[in-house]
């Protein structure tokens, strides 16, 4: 694996890569280099065929407590316009294939968005999130206010972005924003995510990738455009070699050998 700086990168199982945001003495505060290195990682995982599924994770402290405020502080607006500040961090939402957060500790502005970047957020019981932007005078950039009102409602939304509070990994969970949140005693949220991403990454990668991209189309078109576009990635399934062998392999009562074409 290629040595970062500022992230590990690690194969915990078949099919999964991890990618660790490793700054754990600025609680992982995503400074450019730090978020090229992750657009690079992600960028060479979703390009590699060995890798079928993504976690990202960060350290039992932070996930990422946001942008680097010390890096902005001083910046101004001709600067952040025209250097595109920080436009590169949507890329993450850009790759095929699943990326799932698993989540301890502080996910705090850009920390936040940053999980809510991933397909899946996993949290552990000691998962903090919020959008402070507005304690130091901004608000959310990197999708927060329009990614929180999709996944938890505009009432909630608007009381996290104007108030600044944060919002633990149960009031995360019970508004929906996160799939759940792993018990301690099942082990770490890191073990969570790498086992679900071992599942996803058994699957066949091209349903896999059919299937994020039209629940994505959900939150990106009108129901009747959702839905049609729906059906026509389903009928396209029918031209993949995975469709015959699921199904016929459902049909001779055998489990299905996928062969990713
Ligand atoms: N940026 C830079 N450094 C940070 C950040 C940060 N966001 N967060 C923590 N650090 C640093 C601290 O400065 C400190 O460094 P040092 O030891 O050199 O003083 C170190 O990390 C440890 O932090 P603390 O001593 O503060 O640790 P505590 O346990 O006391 O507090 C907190 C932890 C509550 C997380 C606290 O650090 C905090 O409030 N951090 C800032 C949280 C915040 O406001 N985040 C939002 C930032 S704004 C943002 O993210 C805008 C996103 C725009 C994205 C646009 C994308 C397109």
């Amino acid at each position: 694996e290629k040595q970062y700086e500022f992230i590990l990168t690690s194969r915990p199982a078949d099919g999964v890569a991890l990618i660790t945001l490793n700054r754990p003495k600025a609680l992982n505060a995503l400074c450019t280099p730090l978020f090229n290195e992750l657009n690079e990682a992600v960028k060479a995982f979703d390009n590699d065929d060995s890798v079928r599924a993504l976690v990202l994770t960060g350290s039992e402290r932070a996930f990422a407590a946001g942008a680097d405020i010390k890096e902005m502080k001083d910046k101004e607006f001709s600067e952040v316009f025209k250097g595109k500040f920080l436009e590169s961090w949507s890329l993450l939402t850009t790759i095929r294939k699943p990326i799932i957060a698993a989540v301890s500790g502080y996910a705090l502005g850009g920390g936040c968005e940053l999980a809510l970047m991933c397909d899946i957020i996993l949290a552990s019981p000691t998962a903090t999130f919020g959008q402070p932007e507005i304690n130091i005078g901004v608000i959310p950039g990197g999708g927060g206010s329009q990614r929180l009102a999709h996944a938890i409602g505009k009432s909630r939304t608007m009381e996290i972005v104007l108030t600044g509070r944060n919002f633990s990994a149960q009031e995360a969970a019970d508004w929906g924003m996160v799939s759940r949140v792993v018990p301690a005693e099942e082990g770490s949220v890191v073990d969570a995510a790498v086992k679900m991403a071992a599942v996803i990454a058994s699957k066949s990668q091209i349903a896999v990738q059919a299937g994020k991209e039209v629940v994505n189309a959900a939150y990106e078109q009108s129901l009747q455009e959702g839905l049609r576009y729906e059906r026509r990635v389903f009928h396209s399934l029918f031209a993949t070699k995975d469709q015959k062998e699921g199904m016929s392999a459902f049909a001779e009562k055998r489990k299905p050998t996928w062969t990713h074409s």
